[in-house]
């Protein structure tokens, strides 16, 4: 071969080379805690430390330089309701959010399952509990369980689809998002879900994004928050005021973009077919259990396809579709393009570390097989024109933190890098929980740049 012939196919060996990486984003992970159990969220404070949520009940303080306080900030242990210890569970602490003058104001929000209520139905499980503590303005950085506010709470009829994840929005209310009951039929169905759904009945608080001020209570309600005013069933007629949007069947994650539009993004964990994410409108009916993905949804049998699409919910109202999705190898057994049995949804990426992300959304799934502690962290790209599905590339997790394990959560700091949180078992076992930071795979060019 030539010399300038051979220079040639070099190059063009190297480009067929960029496309492939470009497709796949190679990262690291440094570990930055471990000794958790199910880590489930972090909240960034404003001195670089992190309040990070364990399912088991135990919130921590991350420093600024990695590592957990000796002692916990809160445990809500004795509070929780029945958890399954050593095996799979969905119950326990599932989140944690500063409020935006968290600075002067030192308020601190979770979302925890507490045991059955005694003016729930008696077959009830268990209830969602959104809740207020308020951190001291002094070390040591320990809050009394005792000086707990509750906000609000949900009856649940089962263990699983709590949702439960928070966050302030732009417009300073909380959003809640919660989970449509669960069960062991899935499809939205058993003791607790109406016929149409609880993901399509407007008279419950699951299945939901749910919009409140808690910066105020309202007397006249009884409630220790308010309902905003421009709330699509503010006046409570067609529907119940705290709603903000439904049709949802387990949410986890809520998350607002912390620049451009400040949408707010919520992937929605399917039952068999699809997993999805969300970008949320005001009032938007996102299907359940109408609809999986872009799909009709088959509640019979759910690992296959419907024979027909419903368009409309029962107001009259179009059916949103996800900006993306993707196939679950419960139903789609061997599929290349089957990426993971459950979403874990993340962040549109901000920050600086990694190039190639930016703007764009990146979240995880819990793992690809059933059993199997195999997460998996990927970035759904946003459409060069802004409209139409949004492409999903898989990002690889090079070097010693490549066997990370179940994504239980992702996070976010203060200046919009990522982190994983996660279990290296798929139970709950103490000391497989880790806290992981997102950096350049220090071998290539992260982000295919
Ligand atoms: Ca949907």
């Amino acid at each position: 071969m030539k010399p300038s012939i051979r220079a040639l196919f070099l190059v063009m060996a190297g480009l067929a080379a960029l496309q492939v990486r470009g497709d796949t984003v190679r990262v690291s992970l440094r570990q930055v805690a471990d000794g958790l159990v199910q880590p489930t969220a972090m909240a960034a404070l404003p001195d670089g430390s992190a309040l990070v949520a364990d399912q088991v009940g135990v919130l921590h303080r991350m420093r600024p330089s990695g590592g957990l306080d000796a002692e916990p900030v809160l445990s809500l242990t004795n509070r929780l309701s029945k958890l399954n210890h050593g095996s799979f569970d969905e119950r326990g602490l599932l989140c944690v959010a500063i409020h935006p003058g968290f600075a002067s104001n030192r308020r601190v929000f979770f979302a925890y399952t507490v045991p059955r209520r005694a003016s729930a139905p008696a077959d009830f499980d268990c209830a969602l509990r959104i809740s207020e503590f308020r951190l001291p303005a002094a070390e040591p950085l320990r809050v009394d369980p005792d000086s707990e506010k509750v906000v609000l709470e949900i009856d649940h009829p089962y263990f699983n689809h709590n949702g439960g994840r928070l966050a302030f929005g732009p417009d300073g209310f909380l959003y809640i998002s919660s989970g449509d009951g669960g069960g062991p039929k899935g499809c939205d169905i058993g003791n607790g879900h109406p016929p149409e759904g609880n993901g399509q009945n407007l008279r419950t608080l699951l299945a939901k994004i749910l919009r409140v001020d808690v910066d105020q209570p309202d007397a006249a309600r009884g409630t220790a928050y308010r309902v905003p005013s421009d709330n699509p069933f503010a006046d409570g007629k067609a529907g119940l005021p705290e709603i903000w949007a439904y049709g949802m069947r387990n949410p986890w994650s809520l998350t607002f973009d912390r620049a451009g539009d400040r949408a707010l993004y919520v992937a929605d964990i399917g039952q068999m077919r699809w997993e999805e994410i969300n970008v949320i409108r005001r009032g938007g009916n996102y299907g359940w259990p109408l609809r999986e993905g872009f799909e009709g949804m088959n509640r019979e049998q759910p690992a296959l396809p419907a024979t027909s699409r419903s368009e409309k919910g029962l107001l009259g109202e179009p059916l949103l579709d996800p900006i993306a999705v993707y196939k679950n190898p419960s139903a789609f057994k061997g599929d290349p393009e089957a990426l993971g049995i459950s979403i874990t949804g993340g962040y549109v990426y901000r920050g600086k570390a990694l190039h190639g992300l930016q703007g764009d959304y990146v979240f995880g799934d819990w793992s690809g097989a059933q059993g199997t502690p195999q997460g998996r962290l990927f970035v759904a790209r946003r459409p060069a024109d802004g409209r139409g599905t949004w492409k999903i590339d898989m990002i690889r997790v090079e070097g010693p933190g490549k066997m990370f394990g179940c994504v239980c959560s992702l996070g976010e700091d203060n200046d919009g890098e990522l982190y994983v949180l996660s279990n290296g078992s798929t139970s709950l076992r103490p000391g497989r929980g880790k806290v992981w930071r997102l950096e350049p795979d220090p071998a290539g060019a992260a982000g295919g740049q």
